[in-house]
């Protein structure tokens, strides 16, 4: 597994926190819990390195893809693209009736019928229709992130409105471009309740295309992707062209077949990103990490430190009896920074307050957060690092959904050696 884009950008974001506090901020910083585990002064300005480090949105050609097709879609030359439909002036997206479960709909967007929706048109409904946020893109059976991301869209229902369907729809199976080729096929499907109604908190499913301010390339599923906030990266269909509003009241999702749970809200985890492997006695020892915020929240990220020897008892495999301690959540960047201009969200990103531009509240569901801490005083030996996320019900992971396949949830670890001196 290649090192995660965010690892390297997590490192940007900390070191501007530290840079930022300027007076004012070291002061507050100083009397916070993270500054007074601090005594010694190198340890604070490693930790200030390590912190300074972090970026918060990842770079659009940073994202880490997981893509099929042979060959890749996109690696088509330009007329084949444009004959496929997968270019800005060419691509048609369908919206039609199941006929194996048919849905009752008036008007279907048919490239038959010459009514399949144009760029042009999604454009226009973007003028009026388009909704911003920010998601982190994660497959569920890979533990580090894909890409933090400022996407763009226009609400899938609002095009399936367009249809004029009068009943008879239960899912909405949708298609990305395959090759023609059967085998190819990559698709995923959803309750038309989650379509047509976001539950109080939850964010519209999108026809999506821009990234971090900028239109979707081939590479990142453009012209056209979907895009569920609350789901993990499969149900986010790249190259759409297809969208078949079905009677049907089953998922017929490419993803069930590898014994995934195609059901999976995102779940609150976290992880380690960066601490000195090997530090010698008395050194400080500065830990920086991720927490990926699911459907739950996140209250707290904490941390535990344990000897490798004796082996931690079988029967508490998640280690529910360890002392784990709080760590510190960073608060949100003062820049946002990804390719966006001078770091700024735009207007009208959902979570973000118009008039100071900053989160209304933090962390933000479905995104990531940053977490810090250093510790101090630990005697020679070699040990394991462990930390967990505690989500808004207090409850602590890999809890409440412990097991695979419906996202990579378990407890990370990395070992740690302190030498003697
Ligand atoms: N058409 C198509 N869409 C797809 C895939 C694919 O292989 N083909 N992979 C899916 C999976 S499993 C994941 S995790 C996400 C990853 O999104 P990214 O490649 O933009 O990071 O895309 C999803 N969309
Ligand atoms: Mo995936």
């Amino acid at each position: 597994m290649p090192e995660s884009p965010l690892v390297a950008e997590h490192l940007a974001v900390t070191r501007r926190f530290f840079l930022q506090l300027g007076a004012a901020g070291l002061a507050a910083w100083q009397l916070s819990p993270l500054a007074a585990q601090a005594d010694d002064l190198a340890g604070k300005a490693a930790l200030a390195e390590a912190v300074a480090g972090l970026e918060y949105l990842t770079l659009r050609e940073k994202f880490q893809l997981v893509e099929r097709g042979e060959p890749l879609p996109y690696t088509h030359p330009i007329e084949k693209l444009r004959e496929v439909g997968l270019t800005q002036e060419t691509w048609q997206l369908e919206v039609v009736s199941d006929p194996d479960a048919k849905a009752q709909i008036e008007a279907p967007l048919s490239k038959e019928l010459g009514t399949a929706l144009n760029w042009q048109a999604l454009m226009k409904l973007a003028e009026t229709r388009a909704v911003r946020y920010l998601k982190v893109m994660t497959c569920n059976n890979i533990d580090t992130p894909l890409g933090m991301g400022l996407w763009e869209g226009v609400p899938l229902r609002d095009v399936i409105w367009l249809t004029k369907p009068t009943g008879d729809i239960r899912r909405v199976y949708y298609y990305g471009y395959h090759n023609d080729a059967p085998k190819q096929i990559f698709r995923s499907s959803l309750p038309i309740g989650r379509v047509l109604e976001d539950p109080p908190g939850e964010y519209p499913v999108l026809l999506c295309y821009k990234l971090n301010g900028e239109f979707l390339d081939g590479k990142r599923g453009g012209p056209v992707r979907m895009l569920v906030p609350d789901a993990y990266g499969f149900k986010s269909v790249k190259w759409l062209i297809r969208v078949v509003l079905t009677n049907a009241p089953f998922a017929n999702d490419t993803y069930a077949a590898g014994n995934n749970d195609i059901d999976s809200w995102m779940k609150t985890s976290s992880r380690i990103i960066a601490r000195p492997a090997k530090v010698s006695a008395g050194e400080s020892v500065p830990v920086t990490g991720l927490a990926h915020v699911g459907i739950s929240g996140l209250s707290k990220v904490q941390y535990c430190l344990f000897p490798q020897e004796p082996a931690w008892p079988a029967d508490d495999p998640w280690f529910t009896k360890a002392d784990w301690k709080d760590a510190q959540l960073l608060p949100p960047p003062e820049r946002w920074a990804g390719d966006l201009p001078d770091g700024k969200l735009p207007e009208g990103t959902i979570g973000i307050d118009a008039a100071t531009g900053r989160p209304k509240s933090w962390p933000l569901r479905y995104s990531i957060a940053h977490w810090a801490t250093l510790l101090t005083g630990i005697a020679p030996g070699k040990y394991t690092l462990r930390c967990r996320s505690i989500d808004a019900n207090g409850i602590a992971q890999p809890l409440p959904r412990p097991f695979a396949k419906s996202g990579g949830n378990a407890i990370h670890e990395l070992p740690l050696t302190v030498e003697e001196t």
